[in-house]
């Protein structure tokens, strides 16, 4: 997969993982992935030597990252590797990185792509690219992420691809709980499958864009869902089809619950619960992973101490389509 230069482009649109629910789910919690899922030995080695850091797998999926100082200037061959690696792990939790200025997580987030400017801010942010969540209304935007798990930018056209998220003041509680989109796709039923296949999310704002909740990552071709359970003015069935028909109102809380209960199914089985450490920097494939603010987020600051975060959203590039990408650069 991590081919010569000339060659990776067009070969990192089909890109596939080889590793099923099936055998993750026989594992224990610490086991649920390895650091080599779904490469070849000598991909796997060649990878090791290129990384000039260590990467140690978390609880449920994505890895703790540690050997790397992001405030300085890092190699271009190693932003390489960090985007590889994001893209393989889809949570990438760098640990120790101090405070990184707003300017500098902003050069980091371009190494992704073109960023989103947040369309409120608030004006206690350091930068216009730099969205503040926080909560103490007079530090940043409170109650965000509030609304049920959902991937970022789910009413753009394109969703970002990635967000990264930078702990600022580190509460006492106050979790970000993660979950792994092509795992909880894998655990539906057949029947529940092809319920998910037919529907499609209208989003609630720029004007209702329509997307597949079912669909295959632009990058690694795995099925995920394109998704935000407080964010949605309805579903349609088949849209696109003769039959295609819009939820009656009642039929689309309905259908949140079920995508809620999908995630927190068995025991939170799906559910990474990230407590914030100082220093901590997370990079997220976010077409691959749905969050949610655990509601320990909106505990006073009286209570918990101070919680600032600064979040950064990367614009995506492809618009949620049902069949893969063939053509083209990847991001
Ligand atoms: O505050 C958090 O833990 C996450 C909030 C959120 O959903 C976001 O910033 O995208
Ligand atoms: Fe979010």
């Amino acid at each position: 997969m991590f081919l010569s230069p000339p060659i990776r482009p067009l070969i990192r649109v089909c890109v596939c993982f080889t590793a099923t629910t099936q055998q993750v789910s026989n594992l224990s919690p610490s086991a649920h992935f390895k650091l080599s899922e779904g490469m070849a030995d000598d991909e796997q080695s060649q990878l090791t030597r290129r990384r000039t850091y260590n990467v140690t797998p978390l609880s449920l999926f994505g890895v703790e990252v540690s050997g790397i100082d992001l405030r300085r200037p890092v190699e271009r061959e190693t932003v390489d590797v960090i985007k590889e690696d994001v893209a393989r792990y889809r949570l990438m939790v760098f640990r120790g990185q101090g405070v990184i200025s707003a300017h500098r997580q902003v050069e980091i987030s371009h190494w992704f792509g073109e960023l989103d400017c947040p369309f409120y801010n608030h004006p206690a942010s350091a930068h216009p690219e730099v969205f503040r969540v926080s909560n103490d209304e007079h530090e940043g935007c409170v109650g965000v992420g509030r609304t049920g798990w959902h991937i970022d930018g789910s009413f753009q056209e394109c969703p970002y691809s990635h967000s990264i998220y930078h702990i600022i003041s580190v509460p006492s509680r106050g979790d970000t709980v993660f979950t792994p989109l092509h795992e909880v796709v894998e655990s539906l039923t057949d029947e529940q499958h092809s319920r998910w296949d037919r529907l499609y999310m209208v989003a609630d704002r720029r004007g209702g864009l329509v997307h597949p909740l079912l669909y295959l990552h632009p990058v690694t071709g795995k099925e995920t869902l394109c998704f935000h359970t407080g964010m949605v003015e309805a579903f349609i069935w088949d849209y696109g089809s003769p039959d295609a028909r819009r939820t009656e109102p009642g039929e689309i809380g309905e259908i949140l619950s079920d995508i809620h209960r999908q995630i927190v199914r068995d025991n939170r089985r799906h559910v990474y619960s990230h407590k914030w450490r100082e220093g901590d920097f997370i990079i997220s494939d976010n077409l691959a992973v749905g969050h949610e603010a655990s509601l320990d987020t909106q505990l006073p600051r009286s209570q918990v101490g101070l919680r600032v975060m600064h979040r950064t959203t990367v614009k995506g590039t492809h618009r949620p389509r049902k069949t893969q990408h063939t053509s083209g650069s990847s991001r």
